[in-house]
């Protein structure tokens, strides 16, 4: 028996970091707006985070240099922005918490995109799909005030291929009956894990669209690019992917929480307890051999009441030095807010991510071709 056909979607939020930045301030809707990470050594170096439809008519995108992006709006009442994580971070668990409520499994896949199976609940219908992304887009603009962009498709790959066709606010049904007409004129590097390296290779052997691909003789892609690749692109090239929409595990997180020796507001003070809540953390950390993303810090006043505060890292880091910076800084902040005694006080760092184990993972996997 064939197995049931899935209805799959990937939500895709429309220009992220900068839709966000015009939900906090709606006057920037009609300026070109720039979300920039600067990274210090001069006031305009740094890279484009993201730019508004508006700005990307200029000619800004993700990746370009700042300079240039300044260059290219120059006399356009443009805002340049930084990136706040933390703020994008909200925006998305909440958006993250809606669309929950409307898939039968949600597989989050960043910031800013999640895979969703509806195959139960729309029962293997499209129509009922599309309703359901009505209704997705209605509760996301009125719970939150954010728009996003669909594919729907019976997988991953061709859902998150087709999320791109139609943007911002748009959504694209890809029917099992259309997928390879839909795919059959891309170029190959549509296909996730055909990088530049992969293009080359196919190119001169005169592959060029993900048609020409899908009709290249399955035994010769294996021998140019190994078992696991080259049965990997002809089965991409054709359409099938059956890698399930598969729920995240709970996020992790490792903490300590600890009295003061006496109440206090001298941060000097303060940070010898955490330092010492720091070294038990990054034991616990270490073995995992993970990096973490985010750094919490819980301060409890004389009158009991709790306050928690956290920091999500531009990068992910792995040392011990970054969690004890993160949480100076959060304290000071805090403690410069509130000027108020701590009795008890505790960090901790969440969002972990296996990143060395999957980068070696996809470099075995798509590493030797890019
Ligand atoms: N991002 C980044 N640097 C990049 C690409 C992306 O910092 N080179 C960040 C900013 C984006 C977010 O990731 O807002 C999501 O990336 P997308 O590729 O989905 O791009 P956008 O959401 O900005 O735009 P689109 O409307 O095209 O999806
Ligand atoms: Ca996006
Ligand atoms: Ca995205």
């Amino acid at each position: 028996m064939p197995p049931q056909e899935r209805i799959v979607m990937l939500v895709d939020l429309d220009y992220f970091f900068a839709q966000c930045e015009e939900l906090r301030n709606p006057s920037l809707k009609d300026k070109p707006v720039v979300v920039g990470m600067y990274s210090g050594r001069t006031e305009t170096s740094g890279a484009v985070s993201t730019s508004n439809y508006l700005a990307r008519k200029y000619g800004v995108k993700s990746g370009i240099p700042l300079f240039l992006a300044q260059k290219r709006l120059e006399g356009a009442d443009a805002v340049f922005l930084p990136v706040d994580y933390d703020y994008y971070q909200q925006v998305s668990d909440k958006i993250m918490s809606i669309l929950r409520e409307y898939s039968d499994i949600l597989e989050q896949a960043g910031i800013d995109e999640a895979y969703l199976d509806v195959t139960k609940r729309t029962r293997g219908s499209y129509e009922e799909a599309e309703l359901l992304v009505l209704q997705m887009k209605a509760a996301v603009k009125r719970e939150v005030g954010v728009t996003f962009s669909v594919g729907i498709a019976p997988n991953k790959l061709v859902a998150k291929i087709a999320s791109d066709i139609n943007k911002p606010d748009g959504v694209t049904v890809i029917r099992s009956e259309q997928v390879k007409e839909f795919l059959s004129p891309l170029p190959v590097d549509s296909l996730i894990g055909v990088g530049k390296k992969t293009v080359v290779k196919l190119s001169e052997m005169g592959v060029k669209t993900v048609s020409d691909l899908a009709r290249y003789d399955i035994q010769r892609l294996v021998e140019v690019f190994g078992k696991t690749l080259g049965v990997y692109f002809h089965n991409a090239a054709n359409g099938v992917d059956n890698d399930p929409v598969q729920e995240a595990a709970e996020p992790e997180s490792i903490g300590r929480m600890g009295t003061l020796k006496e109440n206090s507001c001298d941060i000097d003070f303060i940070m010898q307890k955490i330092d010492q809540q720091i070294d038990e953390i990054y034991a616990e950390f270490q073995p995992k051999k993970q990096s973490y993303r985010q750094v919490g810090i819980v301060a409890i006043m004389t009158n009991l009441s709790a306050k928690s505060r956290s920091k999500t890292l531009e990068k992910s880091a792995t040392d011990k030095e970054t969690i004890h910076k993160a949480a100076r800084e959060l304290f000071e902040k805090y403690l410069a807010e509130t000027k108020q005694e701590l009795r008890r006080v505790g960090v901790r760092i969440a969002h972990f991510s296996n990143e060395e184990r999957e980068q070696k993972q996809l470099t075995s996997f798509f590493g030797t071709t890019q």
